[in-house]
């Protein structure tokens, strides 16, 4: 049952990008059609206030908020960057203790239509796994943010400085501050 209002609400979506294209294409070249189908989900969102904690080495977050602009639910399910090894999406849990830990976030961001979602210190936000270079204030940082219709949206964030959230990670502790 679960299955087939996905499969409906995919059609649907389908459906409406196929009519956005129609009016969208006069004019552009044929090819462009392809791109707009795959630029669905990632059309409409947002990203603001993005910023990146500096880091010598090892992880970092990245944090800002992402607003879903549009009319159909979408989940942010992966994250790239050539700044890192690995990027993970982490929810902060209590872990019944009174500990905040961070860990990944089962099935990605979903962003409701028109809502948004904060990633902040302490909250969800993009991990960086494993910095390839030193990620000073002051630097930028490219990330690729990609969505469950398969759509990728590309947003850079400044690098600043922070100290503040602690949290201890599932897969081996912060520990370098
Ligand atoms: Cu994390």
């Amino acid at each position: 049952m679960h299955r087939s209002l996905f499969t409906s609400a995919l059609a649907l979506a389908a459906a409406l990008s196929l009519a956005g294209c129609a009016g969208a294409a006069d004019g552009a070249p044929a090819t462009s059609a392809a791109n707009a189908d795959a630029a669905e989900a990632a059309a409409s969102v947002t990203f603001t206030d993005g910023w990146a904690k500096a880091a010598e080495t090892g992880m970092t977050g990245v944090f800002g908020s992402l607003e879903n602009t549009g009319s159909e639910d979408l989940v942010v399910v992966a994250v790239e960057t050539k700044a890192a090894e690995s990027a993970e999406l982490h929810e902060t849990v209590d872990d019944g203790s009174g500990t905040m830990t961070m860990r990944r976030k089962e099935g990605g961001f979903p962003i409701a239509a028109g809502d948004h979602l904060q990633l902040e210190p302490g909250g969800n936000h993009i991990m960086l796994l494993g910095l390839t270079a030193p990620l000073l204030a002051g630097d930028e940082v490219a990330l690729t943010l990609a969505f469950e219709d398969g759509s990728t949206l590309e947003v850079t964030v400044p690098v600043k400085d922070y100290t503040g959230a602690n949290e201890s990670y599932d897969g081996g502790g912060h520990g370098a501050h």
